[in-house]
Protein backbone atom coordinates (compact mmCIF):
# COMPACT_ATOMS: atom_id res chain seq x y z
CA UNK A 1 0.00 0.00 0.00
CA UNK A 2 3.02 2.34 0.27
CA UNK A 3 6.83 2.43 0.18
CA UNK A 4 6.68 2.72 4.00
CA UNK A 5 5.24 -0.81 4.14
CA UNK A 6 7.30 -2.51 1.43
CA UNK A 7 10.06 -3.51 3.87
CA UNK A 8 7.55 -5.88 5.52
CA UNK A 9 7.57 -8.04 2.37
CA UNK A 10 10.22 -10.41 1.09
CA UNK A 11 10.78 -9.38 -2.54
CA UNK A 12 13.36 -12.04 -3.37
CA UNK A 13 12.39 -14.26 -6.31
CA UNK A 14 9.23 -12.24 -6.97
CA UNK A 15 7.94 -9.87 -9.60
CA UNK A 16 7.33 -6.40 -8.18
CA UNK A 17 4.93 -4.16 -10.06
CA UNK A 18 5.59 -0.52 -9.15
CA UNK A 19 2.61 1.77 -9.66
CA UNK A 20 2.20 5.51 -9.40
CA UNK A 21 -0.88 6.17 -11.51
CA UNK A 22 -0.71 9.97 -10.95
CA UNK A 23 1.63 10.30 -12.73
CA UNK A 24 5.15 8.85 -12.69
CA UNK A 25 4.44 5.35 -13.97
CA UNK A 26 1.89 6.64 -16.51
CA UNK A 27 4.68 8.90 -17.84
CA UNK A 28 7.14 5.98 -18.01
CA UNK A 29 4.74 3.81 -20.00
CA UNK A 30 3.91 6.70 -22.36
CA UNK A 31 7.56 7.63 -23.00
CA UNK A 32 8.51 4.05 -23.90
CA UNK A 33 5.37 3.66 -26.03
CA UNK A 34 6.45 6.78 -27.95
CA UNK A 35 9.89 5.35 -28.65
CA UNK A 36 12.17 6.35 -25.79
CA UNK A 37 15.10 3.94 -25.76
CA UNK A 38 15.03 3.49 -22.00
CA UNK A 39 14.41 5.32 -18.71
CA UNK A 40 16.84 5.99 -15.91
CA UNK A 41 14.80 6.55 -12.71
CA UNK A 42 16.85 8.36 -10.07
CA UNK A 43 15.90 9.22 -6.50
CA UNK A 44 17.49 12.67 -6.18
CA UNK A 45 17.64 15.94 -8.12
CA UNK A 46 21.45 15.86 -7.80
CA UNK A 47 21.65 12.53 -9.67
CA UNK A 48 19.29 13.80 -12.38
CA UNK A 49 21.33 17.02 -12.80
CA UNK A 50 24.39 15.00 -13.79
CA UNK A 51 22.63 14.13 -17.06
CA UNK A 52 21.54 17.64 -18.06
CA UNK A 53 23.02 18.59 -21.42
CA UNK A 54 23.78 15.00 -22.40
CA UNK A 55 22.81 14.63 -26.10
CA UNK A 56 21.45 11.11 -25.68
CA UNK A 57 19.21 11.96 -22.73
CA UNK A 58 16.23 14.09 -21.86
CA UNK A 59 15.83 15.07 -18.20
CA UNK A 60 12.63 15.38 -16.19
CA UNK A 61 12.23 16.38 -12.56
CA UNK A 62 9.08 16.83 -10.49
CA UNK A 63 8.57 17.82 -6.86
CA UNK A 64 5.11 18.38 -5.41
CA UNK A 65 3.60 18.05 -8.90
CA UNK A 66 5.59 20.93 -10.39
CA UNK A 67 8.47 20.83 -12.86
CA UNK A 68 11.72 21.59 -11.07
CA UNK A 69 13.48 24.73 -12.29
CA UNK A 70 16.41 24.03 -14.57
CA UNK A 71 14.94 20.80 -15.95
CA UNK A 72 13.43 20.80 -19.44
CA UNK A 73 10.75 18.13 -18.89
CA UNK A 74 7.87 17.82 -16.42
CA UNK A 75 5.79 14.88 -15.20
CA UNK A 76 2.92 15.05 -17.69
CA UNK A 77 2.38 12.07 -20.03
CA UNK A 78 1.49 14.59 -22.77
CA UNK A 79 5.05 15.95 -22.71
CA UNK A 80 6.28 12.61 -24.06
CA UNK A 81 3.83 12.14 -26.92
CA UNK A 82 6.27 13.55 -29.44
CA UNK A 83 9.34 12.73 -31.50
CA UNK A 84 11.73 14.38 -29.00
CA UNK A 85 11.71 11.22 -26.91
CA UNK A 86 12.59 8.86 -29.77
CA UNK A 87 15.70 6.75 -29.07
CA UNK A 88 16.53 8.89 -26.03
CA UNK A 89 17.18 7.90 -22.44
CA UNK A 90 14.63 9.63 -20.21
CA UNK A 91 16.32 10.49 -16.91
CA UNK A 92 13.61 11.18 -14.35
CA UNK A 93 13.17 11.91 -10.68
CA UNK A 94 9.75 12.32 -9.03
CA UNK A 95 8.43 12.65 -5.48
CA UNK A 96 7.12 9.13 -4.95
CA UNK A 97 7.33 6.98 -8.10
CA UNK A 98 11.08 6.82 -8.55
CA UNK A 99 11.55 6.22 -4.81
CA UNK A 100 9.24 3.18 -4.98
CA UNK A 101 11.40 1.79 -7.80
CA UNK A 102 14.55 2.29 -5.74
CA UNK A 103 12.93 0.40 -2.84
CA UNK A 104 11.96 -2.54 -5.10
CA UNK A 105 15.41 -3.37 -6.44
CA UNK A 106 15.91 -6.61 -4.48
CA UNK A 107 13.09 -8.28 -6.44
CA UNK A 108 13.89 -10.71 -9.24
CA UNK A 109 11.89 -8.66 -11.70
CA UNK A 110 10.74 -5.04 -11.36
CA UNK A 111 8.12 -3.88 -13.85
CA UNK A 112 6.06 -0.73 -14.16
CA UNK A 113 2.26 -0.61 -14.11
CA UNK A 114 -0.38 2.02 -14.78
CA UNK A 115 -4.00 1.85 -15.90
CA UNK A 116 -2.82 2.68 -19.42
CA UNK A 117 -0.92 -0.66 -19.64
CA UNK A 118 -2.73 -2.81 -17.07
CA UNK A 119 -3.68 -5.68 -19.38
CA UNK A 120 -0.13 -5.92 -20.73
CA UNK A 121 1.17 -6.06 -17.14
CA UNK A 122 -1.28 -8.85 -16.30
CA UNK A 123 -0.24 -10.80 -19.41
CA UNK A 124 3.43 -10.37 -18.52
CA UNK A 125 2.82 -11.78 -15.02
CA UNK A 126 0.64 -14.65 -16.23
CA UNK A 127 3.28 -15.61 -18.78
CA UNK A 128 6.03 -15.62 -16.13
CA UNK A 129 3.90 -17.62 -13.68
CA UNK A 130 5.57 -16.13 -10.58
CA UNK A 131 4.57 -14.62 -7.26
CA UNK A 132 3.82 -10.91 -7.44
CA UNK A 133 3.94 -7.93 -5.15
CA UNK A 134 2.15 -4.80 -6.26
CA UNK A 135 4.06 -1.83 -4.80
CA UNK A 136 1.90 1.28 -4.59
CA UNK A 137 3.95 4.50 -4.57
CA UNK A 138 1.26 6.38 -2.62
CA UNK A 139 1.93 9.96 -1.56
CA UNK A 140 4.84 10.78 0.73
CA UNK A 141 4.60 7.42 2.49
CA UNK A 142 0.81 7.44 2.78
CA UNK A 143 -1.66 5.16 0.99
CA UNK A 144 -3.57 6.66 -1.90
CA UNK A 145 -6.77 5.88 -3.74
CA UNK A 146 -5.57 5.60 -7.34
CA UNK A 147 -2.65 3.22 -6.75
CA UNK A 148 -4.78 1.02 -4.48
CA UNK A 149 -7.44 0.92 -7.21
CA UNK A 150 -4.82 -0.12 -9.75
CA UNK A 151 -3.71 -2.92 -7.37
CA UNK A 152 -7.33 -4.10 -7.07
CA UNK A 153 -7.87 -3.95 -10.83
CA UNK A 154 -4.69 -5.94 -11.45
CA UNK A 155 -5.69 -8.51 -8.82
CA UNK A 156 -9.00 -8.82 -10.62
CA UNK A 157 -7.14 -9.72 -13.85
CA UNK A 158 -4.93 -12.21 -11.94
CA UNK A 159 -7.63 -13.92 -9.89
CA UNK A 160 -7.66 -16.96 -12.20
CA UNK A 161 -3.91 -17.57 -11.78
CA UNK A 162 -2.90 -16.16 -8.39
CA UNK A 163 -4.00 -16.70 -4.81
CA UNK A 164 -3.91 -13.82 -2.36
CA UNK A 165 -1.24 -14.24 0.29
CA UNK A 166 -2.55 -11.70 2.84
CA UNK A 167 -5.49 -9.38 3.45
CA UNK A 168 -4.12 -6.37 1.56
CA UNK A 169 -4.97 -7.61 -1.96
CA UNK A 170 -8.49 -8.51 -0.73
CA UNK A 171 -8.95 -4.94 0.50
CA UNK A 172 -7.69 -3.52 -2.82
CA UNK A 173 -9.82 -5.84 -4.93
CA UNK A 174 -12.99 -5.23 -2.94
CA UNK A 175 -12.41 -1.49 -3.20
CA UNK A 176 -11.91 -1.77 -6.95
CA UNK A 177 -15.07 -3.94 -7.28
CA UNK A 178 -17.10 -1.32 -5.43
CA UNK A 179 -16.20 1.49 -7.84
CA UNK A 180 -15.31 -0.30 -11.08
CA UNK A 181 -18.24 1.27 -12.95
CA UNK A 182 -17.23 4.76 -11.88
CA UNK A 183 -13.46 4.37 -11.88
CA UNK A 184 -12.59 7.67 -13.57
CA UNK A 185 -14.95 9.71 -11.38
CA UNK A 186 -13.52 8.06 -8.27
CA UNK A 187 -9.94 8.84 -9.31
CA UNK A 188 -10.90 12.42 -10.15
CA UNK A 189 -11.98 12.77 -6.50
CA UNK A 190 -8.69 11.49 -5.07
CA UNK A 191 -6.56 13.80 -2.97
CA UNK A 192 -3.77 13.83 -5.53
CA UNK A 193 -6.13 14.57 -8.42
CA UNK A 194 -7.31 17.58 -6.41
CA UNK A 195 -3.70 18.64 -5.83
CA UNK A 196 -3.01 18.33 -9.56
CA UNK A 197 -6.21 20.20 -10.45
CA UNK A 198 -4.63 23.25 -8.84
CA UNK A 199 -2.02 22.98 -11.61
CA UNK A 200 -4.86 22.86 -14.21
CA UNK A 201 -3.97 19.47 -15.58
CA UNK A 202 -7.36 17.75 -15.63
CA UNK A 203 -6.45 16.15 -18.94
CA UNK A 204 -3.52 14.34 -17.32
CA UNK A 205 -5.86 12.81 -14.74
CA UNK A 206 -8.37 11.79 -17.41
CA UNK A 207 -5.60 10.15 -19.47
CA UNK A 208 -3.94 8.38 -16.52
CA UNK A 209 -7.30 6.86 -15.54
CA UNK A 210 -7.81 5.36 -19.02
CA UNK A 211 -7.45 1.61 -19.43
CA UNK A 212 -5.14 -0.13 -21.91
CA UNK A 213 -3.85 2.64 -24.13
CA UNK A 214 -0.54 0.83 -24.61
CA UNK A 215 0.83 -2.72 -24.62
CA UNK A 216 4.36 -1.90 -23.47
CA UNK A 217 5.66 -3.01 -20.07
CA UNK A 218 8.69 -1.13 -18.70
CA UNK A 219 11.08 -3.58 -17.06
CA UNK A 220 14.14 -2.83 -14.93
CA UNK A 221 17.38 -4.12 -16.45
CA UNK A 222 20.35 -3.00 -14.37
CA UNK A 223 19.58 0.60 -13.49
CA UNK A 224 17.36 1.35 -16.53
CA UNK A 225 13.80 0.57 -17.54
CA UNK A 226 13.57 -0.98 -20.98
CA UNK A 227 10.43 -1.65 -23.04
CA UNK A 228 8.92 -5.13 -23.24
CA UNK A 229 6.25 -5.20 -25.93
CA UNK A 230 3.37 -7.57 -25.15
CA UNK A 231 1.15 -8.77 -27.98
O1 LIG B 1 5.18 11.52 -6.91
C1 LIG B 1 5.36 11.21 -8.07
O2 LIG B 1 6.16 10.33 -8.42
C2 LIG B 1 4.61 12.01 -9.12
O3 LIG B 1 4.02 11.17 -10.03
C3 LIG B 1 3.73 13.04 -8.54
S1 LIG B 1 2.95 14.11 -9.68
O4 LIG B 1 1.86 13.41 -10.32
O5 LIG B 1 3.88 14.59 -10.68
O6 LIG B 1 2.44 15.21 -8.91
Amino acid sequence: MSPQLIDLYDLEGKIVVVVDVLRATSVMVTALAYGAKNILPVATLEEAKLHLGNRDSICAAERGGDKVEGFPYDNSPFSYMCDNVKDKCLVMTTTNGTLAITKSRTAEDVIIGAFINIKAVANYIIKKNQDVIIHCAGWKGKTNMEDTLFAGALMDLLKGTHDMACDTPHIAMNYFESVRLSLKETIKNSAHAKRLNKLSIEKDIEFCATLDEFSVVPKLEGDKLIPVHMS
